[in-house]
């Protein structure tokens, strides 16, 4: 009995820091001060955010703790910043336009610039070596918002390599912009996709409605001495005309098939035939002239 009281007491503690730690960030505002691992928390002061339902940015401008050499000499594998949104006091909320970080990264379209800067204005751009992601926290707390930079080693040896001073302070400037998806017809394409952004579409057609999806989208249309046969390509309707027995198409229409048009026909398909022909007529002429 005497163990399980300790143990309760033990609990109880733990509580007491937890809540204590609570406490103080939300008191912070969405700032935790310190790096954990090679992550770094950007202080919520130093991040400027913009909200309207269509676009939400996001500017930081800050300097990181450590000297350009700390960094080097971390030889860090992943490095990245951070800022979170805590869910205790909505302050920090308040500041990020209560905006679900995951909701923004998955469902708007987005583009960064991120550059690294010195004490004394040197600067380099790195977005092509960033990375931007989200991540949810328990309840609501500590939802962040992630700038990675891969390979980071060696940006700090571009750093060196770029004669940067080992002592200044290595500052971060970083801006996102999240545009919404804006989709009119709601066919799945976005509006600055689709050909046809008011009218519901397909993919295949850029957003554009298809004539036809299968053949039966086509109906048959009858003519006169004939039928023209519909058949869908490409999602559009294409027609064949095909004329009843004993007619034939000409200039689009089926007209009556003369007797004489089925040898004519078959005289133009088969050239040898002609030539024996000619050759037995050639033949007989001559036969004739030299009887004479
Ligand atoms: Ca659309």
């Amino acid at each position: 009995m005497k163990i399980e009281k300790e143990t309760l007491k033990e609990k109880w503690l733990i509580f007491l820091v937890l809540g204590v730690m609570l406490l103080a960030y939300a008191y912070k505002g969405g700032y935790l001060g310190t790096t954990f691992g090679q992550f770094i928390s950007v202080p919520a002061r130093d991040v400027t955010s913009f909200c309207s339902e269509e676009k939400v940015e996001y500017i930081a401008d800050f300097k990181l703790f450590s000297h350009i050499s700390d960094l080097y000499n971390a030889e860090p594998n992943r490095f990245g910043f951070s800022f979170l949104c805590g869910g205790i006091s909505g302050i920090q909320c308040d500041r990020f336009c209560r905006t679900d970080f995951v909701n923004l990264v998955n469902n708007y379209k987005y583009s960064y610039i991120v550059e690294l800067k010195d004490d004394y204005g040197h600067k380099i751009d790195v977005t092509d070596r960033a990375t931007i992601g989200a991540k949810k926290g328990i309840y609501g707390m500590s939802d962040s918002l992630l700038v990675y930079l891969k390979g980071p080693r060696e940006i700090f040896y571009k750093l060196m390599d770029l004669g940067w001073d080992e002592d200044s302070h290595l500052f971060v400037y970083f801006k996102i912009t999240f545009t919404k998806v804006i989709d009119s017809d709601k066919d799945g394409i976005p509006d600055d996709e689709d050909l046809c952004p008011n009218e519901p579409g397909i993919p295949q057609l850029n957003g554009c409605p298809p004539e036809c999806m299968m053949d039966e989208d086509c109906p048959d249309i009858p003519i006169e001495n004939g039928m023209k046969i519909g058949s869908c390509v490409n999602y559009e309707c294409e027609y064949t005309i095909v004329c009843d027995e004993g007619y034939e198409l000409k200039d689009g229409e089926c007209v009556k098939i003369s007797p004489f048009t089925g040898l004519i026909t078959f005289l133009k398909t088969n050239p040898i035939i002609i030539g024996l022909i000619a050759l037995v007529i050639i033949g007989i002429i001559f036969y004739k002239f030299r009887g004479e």
